[in-house]
């Protein structure tokens, strides 16, 4: 098996070229390989080494896949380490995105050097590590402890032109990286530039209550989570020691985080959110369908922003109203939203004008004749959606692919009010559309391979995480929900009050817990859809009497300034002393006795909730793997990703 990593003397620079797609990890050959050109090099003629890869991207990382065998030698930290001792003159040439152990080996060179495009990182803590390979004492040293502390706690690359200014590349290529990054060799030896070995460098001055002050803002931002925290630990460590001790200490920090529990459970997410794209019984050769032109049929809470959703990936689309004055309401929704993105700089003016320019309004369907796909987001009503999918039926061309965004709407009726079954299937955008990352590809029993398989590559042009759902009342999430709100309202008639429940599950890692969830939706949409059901239907009343009754005194949540909290101006929640007696109440009549329950017994309870009707949902094929249920949960409803998602967590408590 040849080396990945290729030796050549190009007049007197010995150039080292990696190429081990698809991104260039550090595997063990790629280690080995590495050593062995430097070996090689240390004994040949060149007066410098440039290290250069192959492919889209320098080196982004160490090889993941490999993490939890056995270590093999070369380890990564001791060949940073040998190859800034070389005793020739070393420099990266960046491009792509340098990540984690890739930019921990660029940091290793006297230099390194960038095309514009090219992006620098350390995401470790994304897997709930931190830069093991000299990473934490390189970094302050070149683009001291505030930044350097950014940068690894953030885990967010940074483009080329920032990292110089801070001091991380020290030139920009314009044009071919190779030829330009030969002539900068060139020119370093020419000037007779000092070799600059990173680990020499000091730390240079900062203000020592930066370390706290980082625990103290990450201890919120990243509540309960040990990679953050680890990492101002070793930076902290190099501003104080050597660099020896100081490398050492991060070796140690680094392998109690890869036996953790998080980084096991943030390693398991990064492959399940990859493997959540393949749909394991399509053919691989599908062709897929064009997709340059779409329509979005109701411009209310989601029509607007899937409608953004697109049109921020460069794609034109017709948002169709119902009248002039509810499209004219929808495309302000659109306005406010891009004026709200503009105003946190998530968009430039430029960008979001760009973007907004993609977006036209129509209230005929005649203007849908010609688009590639069709959403519709209209009221939460079977009929008016089968209604609606007659009429689309009949004006958009063959091979349009036609989309619900229902929540609970059995997608299959809706696929039986047209000719065509085959080209329908669920799209489901979770609120707000154009933010949240969650996308339920719902395949109907009659969804053709090519509509799915489109839209399953459809999703990542849209900056979306799909996932595969079969049709059942909920999918995957919504009808996780289902029994996680059951067991809240048990846990609240139990004993429990609304803010312990919803502390524990916050403090356990939720973004919200579940009663501060339901106040945000609105209970009135629970209240709604249980209108329409008998009471067999609606189950165990404990499930449903207290938000009921909270509904009757008008207490729909947030949107009504109380729910199971009262809300002041900001919507700051505040316990309600008449919520805890309407729970007591209710507990008396239907004589369920009160006790004192546990946090973990709450936590323990909400949790495994989710994981018996994932297990379900699993046996009744409407998901395809555990793995699937876990992006759904962590991206769609706030579940902690350090803790791998619902069903990685029950794995690791179960032992
Ligand atoms: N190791 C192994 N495989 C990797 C990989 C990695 N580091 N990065 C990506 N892949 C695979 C991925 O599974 C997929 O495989 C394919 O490459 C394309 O990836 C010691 C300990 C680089 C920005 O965290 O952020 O270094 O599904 O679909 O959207 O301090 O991949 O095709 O079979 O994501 O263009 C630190 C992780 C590691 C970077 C490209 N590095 N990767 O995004 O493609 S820890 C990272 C990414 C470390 C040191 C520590 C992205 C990308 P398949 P993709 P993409
Ligand atoms: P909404 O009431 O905010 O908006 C629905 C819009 O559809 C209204 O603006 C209405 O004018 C328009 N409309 C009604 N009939 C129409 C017609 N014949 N032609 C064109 N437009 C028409 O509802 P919503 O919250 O945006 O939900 C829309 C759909 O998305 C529902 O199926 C819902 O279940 C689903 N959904 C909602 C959420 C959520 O959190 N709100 C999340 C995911 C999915």
């Amino acid at each position: 098996m040849s080396s990945p990593v290729k030796y050549t003397l190009t007049g007197n620079i010995g150039v080292v070229t990696v190429d081990n797609p698809p991104v260039n990890a550090l595997s063990h050959a790629v280690r080995q390989g590495l050593l062995d050109a430097f070996e090689t090099a240390a004994g040949d003629a060149s007066e410098a080494l440039l290290l250069v890869c192959e492919g889209r991207t320098f080196i982004a990382g160490a090889d993941i896949s490999e993490f939890g065998q056995p270590p093999q030698e070369p380890f990564l930290p001791d060949l940073c380490d040998r190859m800034e001792a070389s005793d020739k003159l070393f420099v990266a040439a960046i491009h792509g995105t340098a990540l984690g152990g890739g930019f921990e080996v660029a940091l290793s060179a006297d230099y390194r050097c960038a095309v514009p495009s090219a992006k620098v990182g350390l995401p470790e803590v994304m897997l709930g590590l931190l830069p093991g390979a000299g990473g934490t004492q390189r970094t302050p040293r070149l683009a001291g402890v505030d930044a350097a502390l950014q940068l690894m706690t953030s885990g967010k690359p940074i483009p080329a032109a920032m990292a110089k200014e801070a001091g991380l590349v020290d030139e920009i290529i314009e044009g071919d990286l190779v030829d330009g990054a030969l002539t900068y060799v060139q020119k370093l030896l020419d000037d007779n530039a000092p070799r600059r070995s990173t680990s020499a460098l000091d730390v240079p001055e900062h203000d020592a209550a930066i370390f706290d002050q980082f625990r103290a803002v990450l201890g919120k931002k990243a509540r309960g989570q040990v990679a953050p925290q680890a990492i101002v630990d070793c930076v902290e460590k190099a501003a104080a020691t050597p660099y020896e001790e100081g490398v050492a200490y991060e070796r140690q920090r680094f392998m109690e985080l890869m036996g953790g529990d998080q980084s096991k459970a943030l390693r398991h997410f990064f492959f399940a959110e990859r493997a959540a794209a393949k749909v394991d019984d399509l053919p691989r050769d599908v062709e897929l369908r064009n997709v340059e032109s779409v329509a979005v049929i109701g411009g209310g809470t989601m029509g607007g922003g899937i409608a953004m959703t697109f049109a921020n990936a460069g794609i034109p689309v017709t948002l169709v109203e119902i009248s002039d004055e509810a499209l004219e309401r929808g495309l302000a929704i659109i306005d406010r939203n891009y004026a709200g993105s503009v105003k946190r700089g998530k968009l430039s003016e430029d960008k979001a004008a760009a973007c907004r320019a993609l977006i036209s309004g129509a209230t005929d369907y005649s203007q849908l004749a010609d688009v590639d796909l069709v959403i519709e987001a209209v009221f939460e009503n079977l009929n008016l959606k089968k209604e609606i999918f007659a009429k689309l039926d009949d004006v958009c061309k063959d091979g349009a692919i036609l989309a619900t965004n229902t929540s609970y709407q059995d997608v299959n009726e809706i696929a039986a009010a047209t000719k065509r079954p085959q080209d329908v299937l669920g799209l489901h955008f979770f609120s707000p559309a154009h933010i949240m990352k969650l996308l339920e590809v719902v395949r109907g029993e009659k969804t053709a391979d090519d509509v799915l398989a489109t839209c399953m590559k459809l999703a990542k042009r849209i900056r979306k995480v799909p996932v595969v759902a079969g049709v059942c009342y909920g999918f995957i999430g919504n009808r996780m929900l289902q029994p996680y709100a059951q067991q809240t309202q048990l846990l609240l008639l139990e004993g429990a009050t609304p803010e312990q429940v919803d502390t524990a599950m916050e403090n356990f890692g939720m973004a919200m817990g579940p009663l501060r969830v339901f106040d945000l939706a609105g209970l009135d949409v629970g209240y709604k859809a249980r209108e329409a059901l008998s009471e067999e239907e609606k189950g165990d009343p404990a499930g449903y009497r207290v938000p009921d009754l909270l509904v009757e005194a008008g207490r729909l949540g947030q949107k009504s300034g109380s729910g199971f909290y009262s809300y002041d101006e900001n919507r700051k929640p505040t316990p309600d002393p008449e919520v805890h007696k309407m729970i007591e109440d209710t507990a008396s009549e239907l004589g369920i006795k009160r006790r004192d329950i546990s946090d973990d017994e709450i936590v323990e309870r909400l949790v495994g909730a989710l994981v018996d009707e994932g297990h379900k949902i699993i046996d009744e094929g409407i998901a395809q793997r555990a793995s699937d249920i876990d992006v759904v949960y962590v991206y769609g409803y706030g579940f902690p990703a350090f803790r791998g998602g619902p069903m990685f967590h029950a794995s690791l408590t179960a032992g």
